[in-house]
């Protein structure tokens, strides 16, 4: 029998699917034709659906630690003695040293509305430290908002019918993939597409244009060309007299990028500035997507900022085709039934999830003594893993993890608890991608002793005597109340159509910005008084902002962008994706190669003063001199050496949204001889 279900790991596509199930288990998994976005289509990962649910690796029952911590030794415990403990520690720390001294880590590994945030009201009502989720969008979220406003950005459906296309440091083949065919469509009809990404994706690969920029210059990029648009006079007057701010103000920073300049900062020809503004200022449709490539940088709101800007210069919001993307689906669901921040304590010290290892190595006030991780893999994921992992081993940190699999962060746990999949519960669905929404039911029950997040939370909740009613809300009553939320993008949305299992689109346009923009004045805002006031520039600024650590000992630059065959570090868990990626590699320019004696197939060791990961040297010209690429995650322990990309990158904050930098960062490489397992 095929069932209706959605793809809830965090990628923009969210995609429907059907499920085959036979006799109790899920035997394959393939794409809803119905869709209206995703049409029946899934990536590669999607497939093994199967194994991931059914995997003789997934962790079925509460297990315990036995041995030392991170040995992997573990006795299998029930429920009641796994709980039971929990809920016994957390009070004998916060009756020890109060109950900031608790921390949740949680993250995306499910995306559902509902169990995705269930957790949030356990420990607002605990009074533990409140887990600031910057790690991912934020910074693109804040440069991007600061021009164009809050909201959704242009529908990329509607990129089908636009004459100019540029890709801006997203792999879209790899991490947006349902995009694609919209873009083909207006290639048929004529559209160029330009890539900007500092490597030869394999969306580079398919571009017209590629411009292989160093990473964090892209604010650099975007002003030479403006400068081209302004000398040229390739500008929209109207639009820029009646909805935008700011104009005379740009006009004189963007002096200050001709073309030469811009490309010196940005390593690539003054031609290709030109070439590139002429194009999209000449396009009838200039469509841009926005990925997240370049927020991953300590200048990375500014970047994206700035790239937004863009648009505004030639009107780009009039005609159909054009528009700018960043993130779809309307503004959050309000979710404050679910995730009570009332019940959090005033003042509850705050911890940004970037600055993990900081938290669990040097936070006094209390320290960290407790770590509850759940729906995230921060040994993975989290930066500057040294730290992190050091925490993590503390013999007076105890730690509780939910997941379905034997990761680096189960590894070091204390007790693991079984987390059901998404394909055995319910949950309501928006994306990232598209503006739809969608609801799935349970496919299968929960496989062996595995549990629900809202399962878990509640038997702890119980557990702790919390009775506020959200402790007791049923899956069914809470997707109830999320249907019913009156959001505008909720009105003439069937909820009768929702509850069948379709994807139904939000009352959302393909063009949002055809009237007028969610910023303080209503218009593009080339000067940014909001900016201003928080004490940023609050006009576009090209200059580069390199990792600060390290200087000229660590000349290479390096960045870790998401794997085709991974999602973030999920999916490691298939050993025939295992198999099919190979052992993690890095793209080396064969110059940089050569000049330190390296060749493609070499085991190389990249190392900073953050630390140092081994992988597979691949010598290739898909990257830039100097720039070395790991894409990821695989997890640190499949690494020789048993040491992930993140031992490298940093805790830094980015500009504004205080986002993790993933991709900026100093390193050195060297042949591995003497690494040891
Ligand atoms: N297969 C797969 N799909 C995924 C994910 C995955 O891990 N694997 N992750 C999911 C998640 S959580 C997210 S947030 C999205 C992210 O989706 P993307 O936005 O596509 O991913 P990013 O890591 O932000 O990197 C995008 C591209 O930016 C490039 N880049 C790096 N630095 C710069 C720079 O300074 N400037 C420019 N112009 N480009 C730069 C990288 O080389 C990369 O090709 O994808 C989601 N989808
Ligand atoms: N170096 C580097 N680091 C990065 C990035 C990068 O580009 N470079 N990208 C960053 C980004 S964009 C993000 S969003 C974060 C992501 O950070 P996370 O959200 O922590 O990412 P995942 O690796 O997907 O971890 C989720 C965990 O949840 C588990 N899980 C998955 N599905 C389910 C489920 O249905 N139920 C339960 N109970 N558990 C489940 C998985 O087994 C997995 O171990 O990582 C960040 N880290
Ligand atoms: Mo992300």
């Amino acid at each position: 029998m095929w069932k209706r279900s959605v793809c809830t790991k965090d990628c923009p596509d969210t995609c429907g699917l059907l499920v085959k199930v036979e006799a109790g288990r899920i035997t394959a998994v393939k794409g809803d034709p119905d869709h209206p976005v995703t049409q029946g289509f899934i990536c590669r990962k999607a497939g093994y659906f199967p194994e991931h649910v059914h995997t003789a690796e997934r962790i079925l029952a509460p297990l315990k630690r036995t041995g030392p911590k991170g040995s992997g030794t573990f006795v299998t415990v029930t429920w009641d003695e796994a709980l039971g403990e929990i809920a016994g520690r957390m009070a004998a720390v916060a009756a020890e040293h109060g109950p900031e001294a608790i921390l949740p880590y949680f993250y995306a590994g499910h995306m559902g509305l509902v169990h995705r945030h269930v957790g949030h009201a356990f420990f607002h009502r605990l009074g533990a430290s409140r887990l600031i989720p910057t790690i991912c969008g934020p910074a693109a979220g804040a440069g991007f908002e600061a021009s164009l406003g809050s909201g959704p950005s242009t529908a990329i459906s509607a990129a089908a019918a636009s004459d100019f296309i540029i890709i801006w440091g997203s792999n879209t083949l790899t991490t947006n993939l349902h995009a694609w065919p919209f873009f083909q469509k207006a290639r048929k009809n004529g559209a160029r597409l330009t890539v900007i990404d500092p490597y030869r994706t394999e969306t580079a690969r398919r571009a017209d244009t590629h411009l292989m920029l160093r990473p964090g210059t892209d604010a650099a990029l975007a002003l030479g060309m403006m400068n081209v648009l302004i000398t040229d006079d390739l500008l929209d007057h109207a639009f820029i007299k009646n909805r935008t701010v700011g104009f005379d103000a740009l006009k004189a920073r963007a002096a200050m990028y001709p073309a030469e300049k811009a490309a010196a900062i940005c390593g690539i020809s003054a031609g290709a500035v030109r070439e590139l503004a002429r194009a999209y200022g000449r396009a009838g449709a200039p469509y841009i997507r926005t990925g997240w490539g370049p927020s991953r940088q300590l200048g990375g709101a500014m970047a994206m900022r700035t790239i937004a800007l863009l648009p505004g210069l030639v009107g780009a919001f009039k005609q159909p085709g054009a528009g700018i993307t960043r993130s779809l689906g309307g503004a959050p669901s309000d979710l404050s039934f679910l995730t009570r921040p009332d019940l959090c304590p005033p003042g509850t010290r705050k911890v940004n999830m970037v600055h993990l290892g900081h938290a669990l190595t040097e936070l006094e006030g209390p320290p960290i003594k407790y770590l509850h991780v759940y729906l995230s893999n921060p040994a993975a994921v989290a930066p500057q893993s040294r730290p992190v992992m050091a925490g993590l081993a503390r013999e007076d940190l105890f730690v509780s993890v939910q997941e379905m699999f034997m990761t680096d962060t189960a590894r070091m746990a204390d007790i693991i608890l079984p987390g059901a999949s998404f394909l055995e519960v319910k949950d309501l669905y928006r994306a990232y991608g598209h503006n739809c929404i969608q609801l799935a039911e349970p496919v299968i029950p929960p496989v062996g002793l595995s549990r629900s997040t809202l399962a878990i939370f509640q038997d702890l909740a119980a557990r702790m005597g919390f009775a506020e009613e959200v402790f007791s809300l049923t899956e069914d009553q809470c997707v109830d109340r999320l249907l019913k939320e009156p959001s505008p993008y909720m009105v003439d949305v069937d909820a009768d159509r929702v509850r069948s299992g379709r994807a139904v689109p939000l009352n959302i346009p393909d063009n949002p910005y055809a009237q007028s923009f969610n910023t303080p004045s209503g218009k593009v805002e080339f000067y940014s008084r909001d900016w201003e006031a928080k004490g940023l520039d609050p006009l576009p600024d090209g200059r580069p902002v390199r990792d600060p650590e390290g200087g000229e000992r660590f000349p290479l630059e390096f960045i870790t962008p998401p794997h085709r065959l991974f999602l973030n570090s999920a999916f490691n868990e298939i050993a025939a994706l295992r198999e099919e990626a190979g052992p993690p590699v890095v793209l080396i320019h064969p110059g940089t190669a050569a000049a330190r004696r390296i060749a493609s197939g070499d085991l190389v060791r990249v190392h900073n003063d953050r630390g140092e990961c081994c992988l597979t040297a691949r010598v290739t010209e898909d990257t830039r001199p100097g720039l070395l690429v790991a894409e990821g995650l695989r997890w640190p322990g499949l690494h020789r050496g048993g040491r992930g990309a993140n031992q490298l990158t940093s805790q830094r904050l980015t500009d504004a949204g205080d986002t993790c930098a993933f991709h900026c960062n100093r390193v050195e490489v060297e042949p591995a001889s003497s690494v040891k397992d």
